[in-house]
């Protein structure tokens, strides 16, 4: 197989062989979820999460609906990727001159390193959801930044590196409640504070109907010999709500603006319990990956009903091609 993630080795990769005769791109770990019901007393779901390699191991921001209903962040650490020790407390954010910095509401975080920051971007209040960005060295002081766009938005999502020399932001502009509709844009910075040059990356629709709602940037792209590799949500309507599936695109590298392919049907839908039946049904909501650049193992993690943590797997070189041949691009 050649070697078509550009990163790291990660040997420790939490890791599951595709089941025999699976036919599918993507498949569950057996040993879903990872996090279940009330794993802390404060905490009563813990769902769209993110996970980072860490000092060997692993850590993540955790988003955790507390018992008043109320979501809010937490560190959290990991030695193997799925056995997660929460902190017991939520984050407490401080500003650039370490002054407590509260949120009122946080959820759906995503995080990444940057030239050995970790940065965290998350749904945050700003009189409205707007993208929120933090920073961590070490996952215990966290310290909040200058939201990077306008509300109404969610789904921040960050590059793992700068593109032609600058920072780029994935976002969804939306409403102020469960957004009919919804778009994929990026914008760049120079700094990390400064945001402009908009564009529109993809759009809902097409003949996928299980994105023919709306879509959002799910975990941070992985940079491929192909393109960057985005897996993302797509919403459908229904007259039991809406339904929360994954799909996957592949983004030009120097111009990630431009969709290459895109899968025409999802890689993953709600089918099993833990994700047909719980506080909001029928949601698997992508906010993390690892991957391995030795063997092209990708672990995705995931939402499930608003309620658990999931983890599923891929093989890079599979999905790509298999997005290759079942793309509409639209
Ligand atoms: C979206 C976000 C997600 C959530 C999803 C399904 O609008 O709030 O956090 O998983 O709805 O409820």
């Amino acid at each position: 197989m050649s070697k078509m993630i550009i990163g790291k080795a990660l040997p420790n990769i939490p890791w599951e062989d595709k089941p025999q005769g699976c036919t599918d791109v993507m498949w569950r770990f057996s040993g879903n979820p990872v996090i279940g019901w009330n794993p802390i007393p404060k905490a009563a779901r813990v769902y769209n999460s993110a996970v980072a390699p860490f000092e060997g191991g692993f850590a993540g921001v955790f988003r955790a609906d507390q018992k008043n209903g109320r979501a809010t962040l937490f560190s959290g650490k990991s030695k193997d990727g799925i056995k997660i020790d929460l902190d017991l407390d939520p984050i407490q954010w401080i500003d650039e001159n370490g002054k407590p910095a509260p949120t009122s509401y946080a959820y759906d975080p995503r995080v990444i390193e940057i030239e050995g920051e970790y940065y965290v971007t998350w749904c945050d209040d700003m009189n409205g959801p707007s993208i929120g960005l933090g920073k961590t060295k070490d996952f215990k002081t966290f310290v909040r930044m200058p939201n990077p766009l306008m509300p109404y938005n969610r789904n921040g999502v960050l590059f793992p590196r700068k593109v032609n020399g600058k920072y780029l932001l994935l976002s969804r502009p939306s409403d102020t409640g469960h957004t009919p509709f919804g778009n994929i844009y990026v914008s760049e910075s120079p700094d990390l504070v400064h945001w402009g040059n908009h564009k529109l990356v993809m759009t809902n629709g097409g003949q996928g109907w299980w994105q023919g709602m709306k879509i959002g940037a799910g975990p941070v792209p992985i940079e491929t010999t192909e393109g960057w590799l985005m897996i993302y949500h797509g919403v459908s309507n229904t007259c039991n709500g809406y339904v929360y599936s994954m799909g996957a695109a592949l983004l030009d590298i120097d111009n990630p603006g431009k969709v290459l392919y895109r899968t025409r049907d999802y890689i993953l839908t709600p089918e099993k319990d833990y994700e047909t039946t719980g506080f909001v049904p029928n949601v698997a909501f992508p906010c993390a990956n690892l991957f391995e650049a030795e063997t092209g193992r990708i672990a995705v993690y995931y939402g499930a009903d608003d309620t658990y943590t999931a983890i599923a797997f891929a093989q890079v070189d599979e999905l790509i091609d298999y997005m290759k041949n079942n793309s509409e691009v639209f």
